[in-house]
């Protein structure tokens, strides 16, 4: 995922680009054609805040940042296809915005429209939900944001709704996708499957008719517990109301400011609901009060509820808060053939029945009835009656509201024409670029300068010529970074957004990584348009894989700051109060007490906030690198503490020693050379010609020549390469690759070099070693890689003059054979009370799998013991001997 020229490269940011960085490096060693490009989500809030704030253009601002932070990611030591490189406020890119915004029109899935949104009267600008804070205030002028009816831009996502929802499956298969992801997409879509009925409404003691109401349900088993209506504030019948009713009116302004959680109601004077299911058993009371009630949402199901305050949690609540003293029905109990108790308020038992069961008995005609069955008999006997009802799915999803009353973003190519209308801006006239402003334009300004600006504004209506106006409105910033990745394929073309033929190679993306708080809206919304450009003409190859974008999906956790604060009074401590001379026993300076440690999302207030680029410049981009990934797996949150990245210095430079004093026995080595009296020549030889086929294998002879020390020191090589390759390829197991090469160099720094033939396992071991350690610590691998074979003669080194990169000398290959054909054997000792029975000799069964002792005996050891002699002897069931593993 791409960044967000904020200012300056933070450690979360930092984060997610080393381990995209490693695992490209990883690819690119084993062969792939990688395509690792980065780019700038230019466009947005805080650029135009920052020229509001400081007058200065919201483009110079975002350069400038762009400018730095390029530097800062250089620093980590990351290799970016920097040819693909962009950024979306750059007219050449937001031309392509244009142009998907356009195909969408034409296809009829964007669309104007009225409705309810957040609008801050301060700054004049319509508010995204998450600009808006948890007291209703906006995040920037603090204002009282109001909720307004306005004419938006929406696109469609809505028709693409059952294929966002079905395709997920693809992304389950294999943990593709992080499953708690899935879960969010899933639960945002919110596919609901329900029912449809009709209440009809009576004004009681006028002539009055109203429209019958229409309530979605999931729990139309209930229907006969119905003791109340609930309509959202906007309900047509409440607008139609509160004309006339002052005092519901008032309701209405008071209410629009609740949290969805409110229990607030309003009862509707002289009107009830009749519930269809009673009238057609005619059972009594099949009247019911009608509500209007903040918590039913206007925009979901018909915005109406049916109130069940025996079995459903809000409705109890809620009715206990608007009814003195009524009890509460029940009419599902979870066991066939019971009758349901009535709750008394202010009684323990009065709390709703949840859980489906079956209908109580005292239900006539349904009582007995499955939870489930009861629906489908309820469904019929409605039908039957001529009532309205009908089983349904209801979504969750809304449409995707796009436009912006904001400078900074992508200019929506609509031109509105008096005779017209809304008429798309021709493909030759893209782009539709920004006005240029000058910096002291934005100084304190509030609205939209596209608004303001009549020259800007003014044109001409492609269809009809006659004088025209520009909609000023901008896209939402999540439209750039729902198309993105296509570009990064064909960044360059200007007349279409990406070449269908190249895009078809490209696509999907095979590894996507960026922060878990894209889980839902981005990553939604890419879905969204990748299926909706697989489904247009662009694409005349056919699909891609039916427009899902990202094959693998890895969420990074966030960095934690370690943080101080005073123990009684639980005060964040500004670095300067604590003293940190030893970094395991910080004492407050002030008062010499011990401070409260803890780790805690990074921000200004806490004082926790930590620059990687000054950990770079102490400790180096490959510690720095390794050391965040050694802290926490991949998904985790990573709780940063700098004191501990001394080990993994200390492990980084043992690798450069380990190279060096391996490099230094091949010296002195020239045309002229006489070998060092434990090296023979063929030794050399052989390193020759596997450095030049890039094999860097030993040959089997030269492995039977071992000492058994050495030989097992190989099988142990060789397993922690193919836990290596596995951590890297198919678990993004980072940080256990980390410990497995500090095992390794341990490994090797600890053999007693005993032989020439050793000698030559050290130095291969050592050559594997930095190959693996390469994508995660590049300068350190590389310079090892270097210092290896800086003492190889001329006349044996590699043909070309020049030192190769140790990424051009491929991924070692864990030889999953050599641990067979090299495993020692062992003996196993078969005693019965004490009492020695018999021994045995069998293979040393494999340990990479860390499996207990137990697993062990019962997996591998019984089998092999029970197919020797003396096994079968002793243990073989037949016989009627009882052992216990
Ligand atoms: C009666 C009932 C009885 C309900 C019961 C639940 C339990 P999901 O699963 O999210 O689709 N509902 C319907 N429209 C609503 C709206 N506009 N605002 C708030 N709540 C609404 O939820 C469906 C349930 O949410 C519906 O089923 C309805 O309450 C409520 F024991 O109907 B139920
Ligand atoms: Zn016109």
């Amino acid at each position: 995922m791409f960044p967000y020229p904020s200012g300056t490269l933070h450690l979360g940011h930092l984060r997610v680009y080393t381990i995209s960085d490693v695992l490209a490096r990883f690819k690119r060693m084993n062969g792939y054609d990688v395509i690792h490009p980065i780019g700038w989500d230019a466009f947005g809030l805080p650029a135009e805040n920052a020229a509001l704030e400081r007058g200065v253009h919201p483009e110079k601002w975002t350069l400038q940042n762009i400018e730095a932070m390029k530097k800062q990611i250089e620093v980590m030591g990351g290799r970016w296809d920097w040819d693909r490189e962009f950024r979306t406020c750059d007219p050449e890119f937001y031309k392509q915005t244009q142009r998907i915004f356009l195909m969408l029109h034409k296809a009829g899935l964007a669309y104007q429209a009225e409705s309810l949104v957040n609008y801050d009267p301060v700054d004049k600008t319509v508010l995204a939900n998450e600009q808006v804070d948890a007291n209703g205030c906006s995040w920037r002028s603090g204002a009282q944001v109001q909720k307004v009816m306005l004419r938006q831009w929406f696109l469609k996502i809505k028709d693409f709704q059952v294929p966002l929802l079905e395709d997920l499956v693809e992304l389950e298969k294999d943990g593709r996708w992080p499953e708690r992801v899935l879960a969010m997409q899933k639960n945002w879509l919110g596919r609901s499957y329900g029912t449809k009925l009709r209440f009809d409404i009576k004004g009681a003691g006028s002539s009055i008719q109203y429209d019958p109401v229409d309530v979605f349900t999931t729990r139309a088993d209930t229907i006969f517990g119905v003791q109340y209506i609930a309509l959202a504030l906007n309900h047509p019948i409440v607008q139609a109301l509160s004309t006339e009713n002052e005092a519901l009116s008032d309701f209405i302004t008071s209410a629009k400011d609740l949290p969805a959680d409110s229990k607030a109601g309003f009862l509707l004077p002289n009107v009830t609901a009749v519930n269809p299911i009673n009238n057609v058993l005619r059972r009594p009371g099949n009247e019911v009060p009608i509500f209007v009630a903040p918590y039913v949402l206007g925009d979901y199901g018909s915005g109406a509820v049916m109130g069940v305050p025996g079995h459903d949690a809000r409705d109890h609540a809620f009715w206990r808060a608007n009814v003195a003293g009524k009890p509460i029905e029940q009419v599902v109990v979870p066991d066939q053939g019971t009758k349901a108790p009535l709750l008394i308020a202010g009684t323990p038992e009065d709390s709703p029945s949840l859980e489906r069961g079956f209908v109580s008995d005292h239900i006539p005609l349904f009582g007995g009835l499955k939870s489930d069955k009861a629906v489908g008999e309820l469904v019929k006997h409605l039908q039957r009656a001529g009532k309205v009802a009908e089983e349904t799915v209801n979504w969750r999803l809304r449409d995707w509201l796009i436009s912006r009353q904001r400078y900074w973003g992508t200019p929506i190519p609509i031109i509105h024409c008096h005779s017209c209308g809304p008429v798309p801006v021709p493909d030759s006239d893209l782009p539709v670029k920004l006005p240029d402003l000058p910096d002291e334009y934005f100084k304190g300004k509030t609205g939209n300068p596209l608004a303001e600006d009549p020259e800007w504004k003014k044109t001409k209506c492609p269809e009809c010529g006659s004088p025209a106006e520009r909609e000023t409105d901008t896209m939402d910033t999540f439209m750039d970074s729902s198309w993105y990745f296509f570009r990064y394929l064909d960044p360059n073309s200007s007349d279409m957004i990406v070449r269908p033929g190249i895009a078809n190679k490209g696509m999907p993306v095979d590894l996507y990584i960026g922060g878990v708080e894209h889980a839902i809206l981005h990553l939604l919304y890419s879905r969204f348009i990748s299926k909706f450009l697989a489904s247009t003409e662009v694409w005349p190859e056919g699909h891609l894989c039916k427009g899902e974008p990202f094959h693998r999906l890895i969420t990074q956790g966030m960095v934690h700051g370690k943080t101080y604060c005073d123990p009684h009074n639980g005060r964040f401590l500004r670095p300067e109060e604590v003293d940190l001379t030893n970094p395991s026993a910080p004492v407050i300076k002030a008062t010499g007490e011990t401070p409260k440690v803890s780790y805690e999302k990074m921000s200004k207030s806490k004082y926790n906030g930590v620059d990687p680029g000054v950990t770079i410049a102490r400790y180096g981009a490959d510690a720095t690198r390794a050391h965040m990934l050694f802290q926490a797996p991949v998904s985790d949150v990573l709780e940063w503490d700098e004191s501990k990245i001394t080990g993994v210095v200390r492990w980084l430079s043992r690798v450069i020693r380990l190279s060096s004093s391996l490099s230094s026995s091949l010296t002195p080595m020239s045309a002229s050379f006489t070998p060092p009296p434990d090296i023979d020549i063929s030794t050399l030889e052989l390193l020759k010609h596997l450095h030049e086929h890039g094999v860097l294998e030993p040959s089997k002879d030269l492995i039977s020549s071992l000492h058994p020390d050495e030989q097992v020191l190989w099988i142990k090589i060789h397993e922690i390469i193919a836990s290596v390759t596995t951590s890297y390829s198919e678990t993004y197991s980072l940080n256990t690759i980390i410990s497995d090469l500090m095992t390794m160099t341990n490994l090797i720094w600890d053999t007693e070099r005993s032989s020439p033939a050793a000698f030559h396992l050290k130095y291969l071991a050592t050559s594997h070693l930095l190959r693996m350690l390469a994508p995660i610590a590049p300068a350190v691998a590389e310079e090892g890689w270097e210092i290896l074979q800086r003492h190889l003669p001329t006349s044996h080194s590699l043909s070309s003059s020049k030192t190769p990169s140790v990424f051009d000398a491929g991924f070692p290959r864990a030889d999953r054979d050599i641990a067979s054909l090299l495993r020692p054997r062992i003996t196993c000792v078969f005693q019965v009370d004490s009492k020695i029975k018999f021994r045995t000799d069998i293979e040393q069964p494999e340990s990479t799998i860390p499996a207990t002792r137990t697993d062990l005996l019962a997996s591998k050891i019984l089998p092999e013991i029970l197919a020797t002699e003396s096994g079968k002897e002793w243990l073989a069931p037949e016989k009627g001997k009882v052992w216990r593993a």
